[in-house]
């Protein structure tokens, strides 16, 4: 089994229209911009700041997270170590790969996390327990 290097986790920019008349911004992602086709878009809000969503791996999917609003910290772990990135731009997103385990915690008030992701919601697909994490990784 793969250990994703946490190591070279990085923010990916989203691109980004500012208005030259001052009207704000959009940011657009576009078909090929991430490594997957976009099978489903869901997105968490009202997360009250001591609540921790996530908590869990997934065997197939893949998916893009985005800030839209607020801040938020999602903790990646890949089996061996762990590291916490923090989300709090909307023209920035967060790549997590198939088998890695994510909590999502310190929501900030008004904080909406979007995710893009590449698979139907399937609960099979859920790794819900850490001990069943450690050994599917060390399968
Ligand atoms: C993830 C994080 C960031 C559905 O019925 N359909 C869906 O598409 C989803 C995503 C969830 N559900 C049901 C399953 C549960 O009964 O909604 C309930 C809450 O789901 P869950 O406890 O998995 O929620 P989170 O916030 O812990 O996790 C979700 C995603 O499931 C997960 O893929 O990475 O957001």
């Amino acid at each position: 089994m793969q250990y994703l290097d946490l190591d070279k986790i990085a923010l990916k920019e989203i691109p980004k229209i500012s208005d030259p008349d001052g009207r704000g911004n959009l940011s657009v992602v576009e078909k090929d911009y991430l490594p997957f086709v976009i099978k489903r878009v869901y997105y968490l809000y009202d997360v009250p700041s001591s609540s921790t969503r996530g908590g869990h791996a997934h065997k197939q999917l893949q998916q893009f997270l985005i800030a839209l609003s607020g801040s938020f910290d999602v903790v990646l772990d890949n089996g061996k170590k762990r590291r916490t990135i923090t989300l709090n731009r909307p023209d920035r997103g967060l790549l997590i790969p198939s088998g890695v385990w994510r909590e999502l915690e310190n929501f900030s008030s008004g904080a909406v996390c979007l995710s893009l992701v590449s698979e139907e919601y399937s609960e099979e697909d859920y790794i819900r327990e850490y001990s069943e994490f450690k050994l599917f990784k060390s399968a």
